[in-house]
């Protein structure tokens, strides 16, 4: 077994989908095995976001990240980190694959719904930045 971190980001929080997300998780095979609602200030979204520090879209994606509820979950299953990957989509709806968690409910390349860790090092740090 191994964890990785999801975010359902402020998009999906305001259109009521929270359970809909733990929904397609769980019929997916994650255990949720922690869980929290949280409001980020842009400083913690800043700070969570800090390898895009420079990037162009950073100041709208801290400024998004802050602007309601956000429900971060440690999930487990074997392989954690690839199989939600793979669950989750491509950072851009648009070109998320069918079927996909950001295909299905995603708005736009920022407003993407759900945040997935990119690696077990990432899905450490970040579980830390939440759950410690
Ligand atoms: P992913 O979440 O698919 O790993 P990252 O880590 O490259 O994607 O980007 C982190 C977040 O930054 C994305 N989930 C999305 O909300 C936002 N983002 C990434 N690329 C862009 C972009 N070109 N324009 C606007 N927002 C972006």
């Amino acid at each position: 077994m191994s964890r990785t971190l999801l975010i359902v980001k402020p998009d999906a929080t305001g259109r009521n989908l929270i359970g809909h997300v733990i929904n397609r998780l769980e019929k997916a095979r994650f255990t949720v095995v922690d869980l929290r609602l949280v409001r980020l200030t842009k400083d913690q979204a800043r700070k969570f976001y800090a390898v895009h520090e420079g990037k162009p879209f950073l100041d709208s994606l801290v400024a998004f990240m802050s602007s309601g509820p956000a429900v971060p979950m440690v999930l487990e299953k074997e392989n954690a980190v690839d199989d939600l990957r793979l669950l989750v989509g491509a950072t851009d709806p648009k070109k998320a694959a069918c079927g996909t968690v950001r295909n299905e409910i995603g708005v736009d390349i920022e407003k993407n719904s759900v945040h997935a860790s990119d690696s077990d090092e990432n899905a450490a740090r970040e579980i830390a930045f939440f759950f410690s």
